[in-house]
């Protein structure tokens, strides 16, 4: 058996049930799960979610089920990753970045073996209203699709995925908002000549699959690939109904909506709920023809919570295991990097290393900053800091930085398009913050007890049952 959504769900209930919850009430997918999803928050809580039954986008009864915030806590992502649910630290950064070195190649399957192709609508029948898209935020006034799209480079056929959100407009029409990046850099080239892009949105797999689509790698290698590396097994793929070998998309797949982005035209789109949690504008944006969707038999959509940990987490370990990697070659005892909730997982990194030279703290932040334009702000912590606990951090740079020696600024550098505090459209400016101790001079000495009196003590020979229950041991 594949793997795929279904098998890590079964996995999710037997190992951390917890982290899953079903809800058996018809849900409307127009702002209605959002509400539950935000109520839950409200109480610091964020499972996933899964309702049994949901409206479609037109508020009739629909054959779907909808799951959502099912990337929304680092526990889950590490059992995506075969990991222990406690392994969300370092461990799971650690385990992306080893099992990305190892491509998987994809192998490719006819469409008769493929569980997507289970029910296919083309031509006439194509209707995006039929689907449980969730209108996640107020502003956003549409549904709007989020997930991974794939599609295929116009000069090479190397494929790539990365997660971006459609505007639905009509039955079968969608706008496409998409950055300088590279599914952008795909169809400029399509564009240029004169060429649709074929594109395929790829809602619910195993998540595994969706870490997968957010690695740093560069644009010539196949994002497939690194599927099949955190997976663990080659990805299994099957032709695209409407361009055929031209598009792979997943064959394990829950749903798949093909399109095409068509050259020359660009219409409104936004605003919309951002992962930075303000509302982005409205611009003009790529137009999309949908040309079919497929999807399995009892199909599970799988929605963004937009806006939320499920929109960023998802991410963050990605991203996090790239730069290590990056500045391991340059800083070889980086101990490991952190893109906190805080910073909407892109905005910050925290990075730990074991500073051997004065200086080494700011050549890690320069290797930090190239690979991904969306960082703005690096703060380098000795290895004593877990950079997964964010007080620790905030304590050395509260403790170990003298604004005028551990601050740098650079200026007019690649930003991210969506920072609401950005003056131009693609360049803003950088901040590294050197939490690092001085290496020059002797530097005050941490608290501590002496470890032989600490192995000594053991809690239970001092405090009775009903004294460590008030405390939660
Ligand atoms: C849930 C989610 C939604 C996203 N939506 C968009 C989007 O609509 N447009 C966009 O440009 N980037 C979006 N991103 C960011 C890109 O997916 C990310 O930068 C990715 O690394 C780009 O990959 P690529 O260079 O292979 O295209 C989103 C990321 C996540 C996690
Ligand atoms: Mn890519």
């Amino acid at each position: 058996m594949a793997r795929d959504l279904r098998d890590y769900l079964d996995v999710l209930r037997k190992t951390a049930p917890e982290e899953l919850v079903v809800v058996e009430r018809e849900v409307n997918p127009r702002l209605e799960a959002s509400a539950i999803l935000q109520h839950l928050e409200n109480r610091d809580a964020s499972p996933a979610v899964l309702f049994q039954k949901s409206k479609n986008c037109r508020g009739e009864s629909s054959p779907f089920r909808l799951l959502s915030n099912l990337h929304a806590t680092r526990r889950r992502c590490a059992v995506a990753l075969g990991l222990e649910k406690e392994q969300w630290r370092s461990e799971l950064v650690d385990a992306y970045a080893r099992l990305q070195r190892r491509r998987v190649k994809p192998v490719v399957l006819g469409r008769d073996e493929a569980p997507v192709k289970e029910v296919v609508r083309t031509g006439k029948e194509v209707d995006l209203y039929e689907l449980p898209v969730m209108t996640v935020n107020a502003m956003d006034g549409q549904p709007y699709l989020n997930n991974v799209a794939v599609a295929a480079d116009p000069d090479t056929g190397v494929h790539n995925a990365s997660h971006h959100r459609m505007k639905i407009k009509s039955p079968t029409r969608t706008g496409l908002y998409s950055s300088p990046r590279h599914l952008w850099n795909y169809f400029r080239r399509a564009e240029e000549q004169g060429k649709p892009l074929p594109v395929a949105m790829v809602h619910g797999h195993h998540p595994a699959f969706q870490l997968a689509t957010e690695c740093l790698i560069p644009m010539e290698e196949d994002e497939y690939e690194v599927a099949g590396s955190l997976l663990g097994e080659p990805l299994r793929l099957v032709p695209s109904e409407a361009f055929g070998d031209r598009l792979l998309v997943p064959a394990d797949a829950e749903v798949v909506i093909e399109a095409e982005i068509l050259p020359n035209v660009r219409e409104a789109e936004g605003p919309y709920g951002e992962f930075t949690g303000y509302y982005g504008p409205m611009r003009y944006a790529w137009a999309c023809e949908v040309k079919a969707i497929t999807y399995r038999k009892d199909p599970i959509f799988v929605h963004y919570f937009a806006g939320h940990a499920d929109h960023t987490v998802v991410g963050a370990i990605g991203k996090e295991a790239g730069i290590l990697e990056i500045v391991r070659a340059a800083v070889p005892t980086v101990k490991a990097v952190h893109f906190p909730l805080s910073g909407c997982c892109r905005f910050i990194a925290y990075i730990s290393i074991a500073q051997k030279a004065e200086g080494e703290a700011r050549v890690a932040a320069m290797a930090a900053f190239p690979p991904f334009d969306e960082l703005k702000i690096v703060v380098v912590v000795d290895e004593d800091i877990d950079v997964f606990n964010e007080r620790q951090v905030l304590w050395a740079v509260a403790t170990r930085v003298q604004p005028d020696e551990g601050l740098d600024i650079i200026r007019q550098v690649r930003g991210g398009t969506l920072d609401p505090s950005q003056l131009r459209p693609t360049d803003g400016s950088k901040l590294i913050i050197d939490a690092t101790k001085p290496m020059d001079r002797p530097f005050a000495r941490t608290l501590d007890i002496p470890e032989e009196t600490m192995a000594k003590v053991r809690l239970e020979e001092w405090l009775s049952a009903s004294e460590r229950a008030k405390v939660g041991i």
